[in-house]
């Protein structure tokens, strides 16, 4: 308003100064044009007094009557405003005139006045307009008139229209000024009303230019050509190189300026248990936890969780808060408390029963219980309240993570409309017709298309997931920028591969040798250093092809006797989901099935299969990784993989073979792996048996730019993106917030 103010005053001096200037300078010509119309008048009005006269005057030269001439011309000037008369001979003597004629102007005198542009002569009683005109009669001429008539009044006037004329000048700058300041007030109005609407994507330019149909394929334009601008910034980000906790906390100093970060996972990254030894705290085996752990560790923050150790309650505080990791609290971790109850229907049974064979293509048939949704929808409200209680601000960076949580993104919304939702889904997205299965598919959707960028691993989870939109929600999809409008809410759909931290030196330091490891691993089996050895580490579940990669084993020492006795595959398994059937009975299946393995190629202290059921410490998971010949992943399907990463990671020495089924999503990635489809059981031998024979420079060669994979795209990077995503997201809802008029908002 005051802005708007001293932007008129600054327009509208300026211009009253200049129409009065205006004026000034106008004068002069002004005055000389009304002179000669006045001067025109007074002539014309001397032609015609002289022409009334001329008879009388005539007469009277002809009879010699000078007291008769003297007569008229007094009888004449009664007229104020003809002062003096004098009549002059064709010879040019003056033979009569008027007492106020002056003496000293002579006939020829008046000739020359009279024949001037503006014929005036200063007079001691002022000005006087002369003129001489013939006195006519019957084509006869006998003498010339001179008259002079009070000019005077032409200053008055001039004076008096100088005042008028800059009265009138100062004040029509005013008007002017007035209505370009209206105008380019409401034209500014209707332009700022058409940036807004085209930044909300409406379309309409100006209610002053009107007709929108027109100008809306401009505006679409418009939009297209920001945002194409957009995604080649975001694209040249991507080719970027190195990413580090350092440069992560930089972004979120510079780009996120500080806003504060919130997870949510159903998993905590640090669990207390009871033991003998008192309360202890230890990293569950979950790929989750592998990668957002050290992303938070980095940034600092809330993460909130469900607290599912036996000694979680006993170390938090009155608020459920306890900072991590224990002894260097870089982060707080805010528990949930679950009920048994709850526990089953939300976490076992809606997310593992339904959602999690939904999305895995597994063959494992998803079950969906009425039961288990409400109790999934209760505690996604549950966790959306802890958000909002946990929220130091009304935007906060909230990053969802995974399939427990695809309700929360719309409900934190709801509360904090001005949050900033990332939401990962860290498993696979199936096609529609696999997602149609779902009986409240509709509501998942939109809890999920609540967030601002909903990440996957790779752009064929992100085309799976517009196609299901598409296929069940009235929304705009735009294929070209990745993005879903569900009543004016637009979300970004992105792939991001996830990763893990890359070890520095310092923490390389700290690694035993290969051959240490080698030998470590080998003796606690009894087996010598020589001895080939397969490595698989996964969570104990049915989607990671275990089952599949004994079959391959099996397979290639039938074809390849000579490995009997010389090789075997090692695989941990970290107990998981244990309280479902389908679990249970796929864990059972794998023991069963390694025991037949195992007694067919039974030997004195060999095992084909050695299956160590149990979670391993991650230092314990990185001595196998380092110990290993081959590591091999197998999954059926799988959103990223970690543990392929974390196996080349671990391989400084540059050696070792990584088998990779090229149903998971690190297959995209790691092409220098040997890539196998998990159910052929022929080509997964065949990879065993190349890999175990493969050269050392071979190995070398692979590994090493495997390495230079996973240390670039590390897990700094991923979260770096998505952040970077959700700051220029964050800047352009804020531009289009300060756009925002009063009667928008409401
Ligand atoms: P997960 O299915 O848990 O992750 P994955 O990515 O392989 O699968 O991560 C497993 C993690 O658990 C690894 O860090 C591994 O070291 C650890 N782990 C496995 N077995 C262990 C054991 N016996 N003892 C200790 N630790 C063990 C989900 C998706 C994946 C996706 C990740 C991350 O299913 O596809 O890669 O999230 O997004």
């Amino acid at each position: 308003m005051f802005n708007t103010l001293r932007l008129q005053i600054r327009f509208l001096v300026p211009l009253i100064l200049t129409l009065t200037a205006a004026a000034y300078l106008a004068q002069p010509l002004l005055d000389s044009l009304t002179l000669r119309w006045f001067s025109r008048d007074l002539t014309m009005r001397g032609a015609l007094v002289t022409s009334a006269m001329s008879d009388s005057l005539a007469a009277a030269l002809e009879s010699g009557g000078k007291a008769r001439i003297q007569v008229l011309f007094a009888h004449a000037v009664q007229d104020e405003r003809l002062l003096s008369l004098g009549l002059c001979s064709l010879q040019g003597v003056l033979l009569q005139r008027s007492a106020a004629y002056p003496a000293n102007v002579s006939c020829a005198q008046a000739q020359l006045i009279a024949a001037r542009d503006v014929p005036s002569l200063d007079l001691e009683s002022g000005r006087v307009h002369v003129s001489v005109h013939p006195v006519l009669q019957d084509g006869a001429h006998p003498a010339d008139l001179v008259l002079m008539q009070d000019f005077s009044f032409v200053d008055r006037r001039s004076q008096d229209t100088r005042k008028y004329l800059i009265a009138f000048m100062a004040a029509l700058g005013v008007v002017i000024a007035l209505i370009t300041v209206i105008v380019a007030q409401l034209s500014w109005r209707g332009w700022v009303s058409g940036a807004r609407a085209l930044l909300r994507g409406e379309g309409l330019i100006t209610p002053l230019i009107g007709n929108q149909r027109e100008l809306a394929p401009l505006a679409a334009d418009f939009r297209d050509r920001l945002r194409d601008l957009e995604d080649t910034y975001r694209r040249s980000l991507d080719r970027d190189d190195h990413w580090d906790p350092d440069r992560l906390r930089a972004l979120l100093r510079s780009q996120l300026r500080g806003d504060e970060l919130i997870v949510v996972s159903n998993r905590e990254p640090y669990i207390h248990e009871n033991s003998d030894a008192g309360v202890v705290c230890h990293r569950p085996a979950s790929g989750l936890v592998t990668a957002v752990e050290p992303v938070m560790r980095a940034c600092s923050g809330t993460w909130i969780a469900h607290g599912g150790g036996d000694a979680d309650k006993s170390v938090v505080d009155g608020h459920d808060r306890v900072m991590v990791p224990p002894g260097r609290d870089e982060y707080t971790l805010r528990r949930i408390w679950l009920t048994p109850q709850e526990e089953k229907g939300y976490y076992y049974g809606f997310a593992n029963e339904g959602l999690w064979p939904l999305c895995h293509v597994a063959h494992v048939r998803p079950v969906f219980r009425e039961a288990d949704w409400e109790m999934y929808r209760r505690i996604n409200e549950r966790f959306a309240e802890a958000v909002v209680t946990e929220a130091r601000s009304d935007d906060p960076v909230v990053l969802v993570q995974d399939y427990h949580f695809a309700l929360l993104p719309a409900l934190i919304r709801k509360r904090l409309p001005r949050a900033t939702i990332i939401t990962f889904w860290h498993i696979p997205w199936p096609n529609p017709e696999s997602f149609s299965i779902c009986p409240w598919r509709a509501e998942l959707l939109e809890g999920l298309l609540g967030s601002t960028i909903v990440g996957f691993h790779t752009r064929y989870h992100c085309k799976n997931f517009l196609e299901t939109v598409d296929r069940n929600l009235e929304a705009r999809i735009e294929h070209e920028h990745s993005t879903i409008t569900v009543n004016k809410q637009t979300t970004l759909v992105e792939s991001y591969p996830i990763s893990i931290a890359w070890p520095d030196d310092a923490e390389r330091a700290t690694w035993p040798s290969v051959s240490d490891c080698r030998h470590a691993v080998r003796a606690r089996l009894g087996l010598p250093d020589g001895h080939k050895l397969a490595v698989g580490v996964d969570r104990f579940d049915y989607t990671k092809g275990i089952l599949e990669r004994i079959h391959a084993l099996e397979r290639l020492l039938e074809k390849q006797p000579q490995w009997i006795g010389q090789l075997s595959l090692l695989q941990v398994a970290a107990p998981s989901r244990s309280e479902l059937e389908e679990y249970k009975a796929f864990q059972l299946r794998i023991h069963q099935l390694t025991d037949r393995v195992n007694s067919r190629f039974d030997q004195p202290d060999y095992q084909a299969v050695y299956l160590l059921d149990r979670h391993h410490d991650s230092d314990a998971v990185n001595e196998l990784y380092r110990a290993a010949d081959v590591c091999v992943v197998t999954s059926l399907h799988d959103g990223m993989n970690l543990v392929s990463k974390e196996f080349i990671a671990a391989r400084d020495d540059e050696q070792g073979v990584m088998i990779l089924s090229r149903f998971a999503g690190a297959a995209a990635e790691l092409k220098e792996a040997l890539i196998v489809n998990p159910y052929h059981v022929e080509e997964g031998a065949d990879a065993l048996q190349r890999a175990l024979t493969m050269p050392v420079a071979e190995q070398s060669e692979r590994m090493s730019n495997l390495r230079a994979t996973v240390r670039d795209d590390n897990v700094y990077r991923w979260a770096g993106r998505m952040l970077a995503d959700a700051a220029r997201w964050r800047l352009r809802e804020r531009i289009d917030a300060r756009m925002q008029t009063p009667s928008d908002k409401s």
